[in-house]
């Protein structure tokens, strides 16, 4: 009895707690609820959405489009970032509003597509936390120097795709905190002497797409002691100024892609002691001279891509210890010289030979002297076979894509190679031994080879499909009938036999599978068609030799009597082809060449009768 009684009171003891707790817990919850709600009642203008971004910091993004002004009035004043943006069928026309000013906290300005026709004077004045300024895709035309007072703490200055003509002596002479200035893409057509005032400590400066034709050295003179980066792709520039690079003692990165640079010579770089990184694609270079880039000895990658390099001279590398990247692709390499990566072999990483057709038993001696390369490029390449030992066997990537391959022999794939790219090329198939030697390749890329779907080619792909995506996500090729059908949706009862012993996946293939009779009735009918007409080739050929000797015993005595008087007068000799084609009348071999081109036996026809 008291038992029971105590075990009620202590019953009701934890109802009561339970109970406070229950109380409390939706107390705090209405708490937070409320302050929450209280916090989010901060003003935000209904065409833009606020947040706090991944630092914290308060941020207004205006990204509808459509707009006039900036809504400044129902922004909160203490917003660190405002973006204005429109998409591409709704831009902004926005006139730029003092009003800004208010913003003190502002870190960042993003405002793009807007049309923005000019920079008030003191625009931007009390806007001492502004830190970057993004003002690309409007349309100014001259920033003023007076626009950026007060901004003596900005970092980052964007004025990409404006329509900036020209830029006056100290147009950024507010802005000595400035480490990145671009202005790519505007119509600036000279570089002014002193416009480049007070950013001494500018790091960066990006130029790209600006007709300059030449850099003015008288614009970095004195100015830009501190610049690591220096971009002008696209500037039609015709020649490397020496003089310019004198006054960028610390300049690491130079990109002069795109422009007309045609002749190196190595004292261009002779004051680049620090670079390490130098983009020369698509310019006219057709050759690298002795000794290129002697004086740029800390050179770590190299881009010559697309360009008109035939020849480099074996010395051209010399002193590049430190070069790890080498970019010769898209060039015009064909018999270069193979000792040319010597210089370079210790270090040398990464090469791109791609869009070369440099001879596959050249490109071996080549590749020997760089035994120790991790990363090959050789795509486009003109290549048909792959030999054994053709790749340095440290070779951790590889890409031979949109070659002309049909077959690789196992061995002759690296077998610490981590990355394989094969796509683009004439695989109707691979071995079961070479999916074994690629079953470690990481990244393999296969797309776009002539797969063809039947029992003979693809049996042990299909194997895999199921462990492996890359295998499961091709397509076929052929035959028709699967035609575009992912080899990860086939079975094996969807598969043709192929009574052809030979498996290379040419043109005899279509004639071997019955199940298509779509293809068939069309292969069927051409090889009758190419029947016939190497029948009709063989007898003309047949007639044309007879004619050719007939012609040579009927004058052969008027012959005999010329020979003299021909080789008295050597240009009878080798001006006359006529003369000429009667040395190997009876030669099989030269009509047999001649088979291929009916037009040309034509053509010879009335030239033989007329004789
Ligand atoms: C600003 O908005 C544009 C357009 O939505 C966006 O691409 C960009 O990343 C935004 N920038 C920042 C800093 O939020
Ligand atoms: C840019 O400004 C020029 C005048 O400076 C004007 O003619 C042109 O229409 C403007 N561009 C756009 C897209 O509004
Ligand atoms: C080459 O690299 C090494 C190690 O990074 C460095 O110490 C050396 O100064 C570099 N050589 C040149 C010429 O820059
Ligand atoms: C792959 O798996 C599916 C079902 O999981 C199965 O129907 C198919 O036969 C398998 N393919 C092969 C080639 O084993
Ligand atoms: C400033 C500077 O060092 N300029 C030198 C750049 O290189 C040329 C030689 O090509 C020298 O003559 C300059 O003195």
């Amino acid at each position: 009895m008291n038992l029971n009684k105590q075990f009620q009171t202590n019953n009701q003891f934890r109802m009561a707690t339970r109970h406070v707790f229950k109380l409390l817990l939706v107390l705090t919850i209405n708490l937070i609820l409320t302050w929450k709600c209280s916090s989010s009642a901060t003003p935000c203008p209904t065409v833009c959405s606020c947040f706090l971004d991944t630092r914290g910091r308060k941020v207004v993004s205006c990204n509808q489009g459509g707009l006039t002004t900036i809504p400044f009035r129902e922004m909160e004043s203490k917003t660190e970032i405002i973006n204005v943006s429109a998409p591409e069928y709704n831009l902004n026309t926005l006139t730029m509003d003092p009003t800004i000013q208010d913003f003190q906290y502002l870190e960042e300005l993003h405002i793009t597509r807007s049309n923005v026709p000019e920079l008030g004077v003191h625009l931007f004045w009390n806007l001492k936390k502004l830190n970057v300024l993004y003002l690309s895709q409007n349309n100014i035309t001259q920033p003023l120097d007076v626009s950026f007072r007060g901004l003596s703490n900005l970092k980052e200055l964007y004025l990409d795709d404006n329509r900036i003509h020209s830029l006056p002596s100290g147009t950024f002479r507010y802005l000595s905190s400035l480490k990145i200035l671009s202005l790519q893409r505007n119509r600036i057509h000279e570089m002014m002497p002193r416009m480049f005032e007070e950013l001494g400590k500018l790091q960066v400066l990006k130029l790209s797409g600006n007709y300059l034709r030449e850099l003015n050295p008288e614009s970095f003179k004195d100015v830009l002691q501190d610049l690591r980066v220096l971009e002008c792709q696209g500037c039609s520039l015709n020649k490397i100024n020496s003089h310019v690079y004198g006054y960028l003692p610390h300049l690491t990165h130079l990109d002069l892609g795109y422009n007309e640079l045609e002749l190196l010579l190595p004292e261009d770089f002779s004051n680049l002691t620090n670079l390490k990184y130098l983009g020369l694609e698509g310019n006219k270079i057709s050759v690298l001279k002795d000794e290129q880039f002697v004086y740029a000895n800390g050179l770590r990658k190299i881009s010559l891509t697309k360009n008109r390099i035939t020849s480099i001279s074996p010395t051209a590398f010399n002193n590049l210890k430190n070069l790890t990247e080498l970019d010769l692709s898209y060039n015009k390499l064909e018999h270069v010289d193979v000792t040319i990566l010597q210089p370079i072999s210790k270090n040398l990483q990464k090469l791109s030979l791609s869009g070369n057709h440099i001879g596959v038993a050249h490109l071996k001696i080549l590749l020997r002297t760089v035994p120790t390369l991790r990363n090959l490029q050789l795509a486009e390449a003109g290549l048909t076979d792959v030999p054994v030992d053709l790749f340095p066997s440290k070779l951790s990537v590889l890409s031979l894509s949109g070659n002309f391959l049909t077959f690789i022999i196992p061995e002759a794939i690296p077998a610490t190679l981590l990355e394989l790219d094969l796509s683009r090329n004439r695989f109707s198939g691979l071995t079961e031994s070479f999916l074994q030697r690629i079953e470690y390749v990481i990244r393999l890329n296969l797309d776009k080879n002539l797969w063809a779907c039947n029992l003979c080619h693809i049996m042990p792909m299909l194997e895999r499909v199921n462990v492996s995506n890359v295998l499961g996500d091709l397509k076929c090729k052929h035959p028709y009938r699967l035609e575009g059908r992912f080899l990860g949706e086939l079975h094996t009862s969807d598969l043709g036999w192929c009574n052809s012993p030979e498996f290379s996946g040419g043109a005899n293939y279509f004639l071997t599978d019955s199940n298509d009779d779509k293809i068939g009735v069309i292969a069927a009918t051409a090889s009758i068609l190419l029947l016939l007409l190497t029948g009709i080739v063989m007898l003309s050929a047949f007639c044309y030799t007879r004619r050719h000797a007939a012609k040579y015993y009927t004058n052969e005595e008027k012959r005999t009597a010329e020979t003299e008087a021909i080789f008295d007068n050597q240009s009878a000799l080798f001006g006359d082809e006529k003369e000429l084609s009667f040395k190997f009348p009876m030669d099989y071999s030269q009509t047999k060449i001649t088979i291929a081109t009916i037009d040309e036996e034509l053509k010879k026809e009335p030239i033989i009768n007329g004789a």
